[in-house]
């Protein structure tokens, strides 16, 4: 990276954050800039997850950080926000791995598992020890999930599980899966079989996972396939309280939520780019190209969206904290913030002209991989009718 990250605060930003809140931004954004930054583009060139950085996670409390106890770090979800911004101003990739450990894995686990479940996986996964992924989404059901059709059988004292999960970030890298999956109810017709969560070692026979190849996004990220033939758990690997499709789209939320901070901080990384290579980049009478109006007039659109999405961000963060986070403010703030965030880096690469495709600058990589992230946790359509259910009462689906 050619410059070094200054930091984005138009407007006193950091006067409604807590001391706490400002400590977990500052250690993080050391962090990354120590760690990660050096490394990254290479990992985006090869196309590998830099796994080395997972246990120093585990140590700094990033994993499961807003669950209490199992060795986790009891945030508040503000400052679980400000870890995946500064996580993502650094890479999408980094974050979703964070994320995926603590709101799709470990949240579940918390939320819907058994003592003897929260007692085994949780410490292990706050320190990194043990990697987990989620499993919702299917070849041929994305956006409908509940249209799934992985299936599990109880057999005596064990559930036989057969199904396909595809776009699964971590899969072939993680221990544990937690699948969703309907539970066959004889004399029920098939559509109508709950949907419940497993949790599911990677080593049993009948699982396998095949990596995605050829992603021009999120590349410093694992994507996998997951194939389940036949495959026996215990009884007592079923999330006892997952209830419906309910409960994998309760664990969404966490994730939704943390990705509507995460995309400020990738868009952070476009616009101080942009700034500093504006101010030193010369052309005609032998000026700065900041000081030309075009110019200024993307960068100005830049801070001012990077605000907006800041303090909305901070507001459903304290809703959450209140217990009053409904789950359309999430959709509204994730959907703005990606969609800002994408418009930061799309001005961001053009203020730098032919440097903006190079890796030279982190642009072009943040760009790639916020097309991931528009789509993944619900696209931009999905949330745009979620909102529009929730005004109107009439679900577009
Ligand atoms: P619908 O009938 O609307 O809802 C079923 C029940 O669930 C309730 N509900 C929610 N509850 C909690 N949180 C939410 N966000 C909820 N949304 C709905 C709903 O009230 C209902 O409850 P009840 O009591 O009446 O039964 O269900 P539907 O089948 O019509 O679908 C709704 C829809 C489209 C909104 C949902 O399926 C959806 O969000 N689709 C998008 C799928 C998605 O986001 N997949 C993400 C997969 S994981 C991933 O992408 C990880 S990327 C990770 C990374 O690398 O960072
Ligand atoms: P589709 O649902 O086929 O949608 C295609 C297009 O149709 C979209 O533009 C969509 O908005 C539109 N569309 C669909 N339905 C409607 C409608 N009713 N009205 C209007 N427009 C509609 N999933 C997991 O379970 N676990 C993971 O860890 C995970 N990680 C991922 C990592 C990456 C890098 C990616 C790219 C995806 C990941 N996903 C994961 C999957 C992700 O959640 C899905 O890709 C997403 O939910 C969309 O599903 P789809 O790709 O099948 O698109």
């Amino acid at each position: 990276m050619a410059f070094r990250f200054q930091g984005v605060d138009f407007m006193d930003f950091d006067s409604l954050l807590s001391e706490d809140e400002v400590m977990v931004r500052t250690n993080t954004r050391a962090f990354i800039e120590d760690k990660l930054i050096p490394i990254i583009e290479q990992c985006n060139r090869d196309g590998r997850f830099p796994r080395e950085l997972v246990r120093p996670m585990g140590e700094l409390g990033f994993f499961g950080a807003t669950l209490d106890a199992y060795g986790c770090a009891g945030m508040n979800n503000v400052e679980y926000g400000l870890l995946t911004q500064e996580l993502e101003r650094g890479d999408s990739g980094i974050r979703s791995s964070v994320s995926v450990q603590s709101a799709l894995v470990m949240y579940p686990i918390y939320e819907f598992g058994s003592e003897e479940q929260k007692s085994f996986w949780l410490p292990k996964m706050a320190t990194g020890e043990k990697l987990g992924c989620f499993g919702l989404t299917e070849p041929d059901f994305g956006s409908n999930p509940g249209g799934m059709r992985t299936r599990a059988r109880k057999e005596g004292d064990a559930y036989v599980l057969n199904g396909e999960k595809m776009w699964i970030t971590s899969g072939s890298i993680a221990d544990v899966a937690v699948i969703w999956a309907k539970v066959e109810e004889p004399g029920v017709a098939a559509p109508d079989w709950k949907i419940r969560g497993f949790l599911v070692e990677t080593d049993r026979p009948g699982f396998s996972a095949h990596d995605v190849h050829g992603k021009w996004s999120l590349r410093a990220s694992v994507t996998s396939g997951l194939s389940m033939q036949d495959v026996s758990v215990p009884a007592a690997n079923l999330l006892p309280k997952s209830d419906g499709l309910k409960s994998p789209l309760m664990c969404l939320n966490q994730a939704r939520y943390g990705i509507s901070w995460g995309a400020i901080g990738a868009a952070m990384a476009c616009y101080d780019t942009a700034l500093q290579y504006a101010k030193q980049r010369k052309q005609f009478r032998n000026e700065a190209i900041a000081s030309h109006q075009l110019v200024q007039e993307k960068l100005t659109w830049m801070i001012s969206e990077i605000t907006k999405a800041q303090l909305l961000a901070l507001q459903v963060g304290r809703l959450k904290d209140r217990g009053k986070a409904g789950f359309q403010h999430i959709s509204m703030a994730k959907k703005n913030n990606v969609w800002m965030a994408l418009e930061c880096a799309r001005k961001a690469r053009d203020i730098l002209g032919a440097n903006g495709i190079s890796d030279d600058y982190p642009i072009m990589r943040h760009m790639m991989n916020l097309e991931s992230v528009k789509t993944y946790e619900g696209t931009d359509d999905i949330h745009t009718l979620i909102i529009g259910h929730s005004i109107t009462g009439i679900s577009a689906f």
